[in-house]
């Protein structure tokens, strides 16, 4: 594992030139300063669950309303977020690159919130908050409402109860999405990890993926996960810090 320790190394600068193509996985950690919380941080814990015990479809199965109220205090949470440095840095790489595109774990739908040039790819690996699904029928619609509340739960036309369109434990990734995301990882010359635990899988997979694939791989993180080993440079610190000083130390090279 390398430190990153007051500058970035040569070989990382050169992969990121003006026709470089760049692939970056994010998660939680790249929200955290959007006030969004992680999952498995200190701050993981909601009331007295742990994100395995409500992101499941058989939690959801044996008590809607309880699932259901967590999706209703994050969705609070996100309406109210903003996108932060770490998101606009993005958005800035794309500009000193030729392609780049973004495959995210999170739902928060803050990436493209944050001023992503239109030719940025945004892949949501995991759903999105804002979409609700028929349990019955699968009919998905977009309500960013601030509902719903229990113990009014929210039911399709067809009578069936919805839930979250998202992605729970135990469940497949929509097809299109990991296509499209392993598509990235294999072809790219640098892929950036930010922000995440690296243990849900098969998000957790594509940095092998790249790295295979001759890909350059760095990870941004707070502290060591296990993808950490197998990158070619750790970057410790929070993303909304560091993230901008790459993307500063870019503009540097260029000019
Ligand atoms: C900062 C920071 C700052 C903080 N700056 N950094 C292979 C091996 C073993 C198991 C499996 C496997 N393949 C599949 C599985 C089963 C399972 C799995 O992976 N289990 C493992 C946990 C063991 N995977 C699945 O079930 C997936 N489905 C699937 O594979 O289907 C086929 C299949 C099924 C069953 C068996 C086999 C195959 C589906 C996974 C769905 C995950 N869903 C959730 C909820 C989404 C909806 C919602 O948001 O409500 O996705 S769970 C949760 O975890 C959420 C996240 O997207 C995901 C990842 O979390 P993330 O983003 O990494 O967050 P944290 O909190 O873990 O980490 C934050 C990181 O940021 C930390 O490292 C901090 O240090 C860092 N950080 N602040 C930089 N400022
Ligand atoms: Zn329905």
């Amino acid at each position: 594992m390398h430190e990153w320790t007051s500058d970035f190394p040569e070989e990382l600068l050169s992969r990121l030139h003006g026709e470089a193509t760049v692939g970056v996985l994010t998660g939680a950690g790249i929200s955290a300063a959007s006030g969004v919380p992680t999952f498995r941080g200190k701050d993981g814990l909601w009331k007295q669950y742990r994100p395995e015990e409500l992101a499941t479809p058989q939690a959801f199965a044996r008590d809607p309303a309880t699932v259901w109220e967590w999706y209703g205090w994050r969705r609070d949470l996100i309406r109210e977020a903003r996108p932060n440095a770490a998101h606009h840095a993005l958005a800035r790489l794309a500009r000193h690159v030729r392609r780049l595109a973004i495959i995210t774990q999170n739902v928060d739908g803050l990436h493209q919130r944050a001023a992503l040039p239109d030719d940025v790819e945004v892949i949501e690996l995991h759903g999105s908050i804002w979409t609700i699904r028929c349990t019955q029928c699968g009919r998905e619609r977009e309500d960013r409402s601030t509902g719903p509340r229990p113990p009014t739960l929210p039911h399709c036309d067809c009578g069936a109860l919805e839930r979250p369109g998202v992605v729970w434990f135990g469940e497949m990734l929509p097809n299109r999405e990991i296509e499209r995301a392993h598509r990235v990882a294999s072809s790219c010359d640098a892929f950036l990890v930010v922000g995440t635990s690296s243990v849900v899988h098969p998000a957790a997979g594509l940095s092998q993926v790249a790295l295979y694939s001759r890909a350059y791989v760095v990870e941004f993180n707070l502290e060591a996960t296990p993808a950490s080993g197998h990158v070619h440079l750790a970057v410790a610190g929070p993303c909304e810090q560091t993230l901008p000083a790459l993307v500063d130390r870019l503009g540097q090279t260029a000019s």
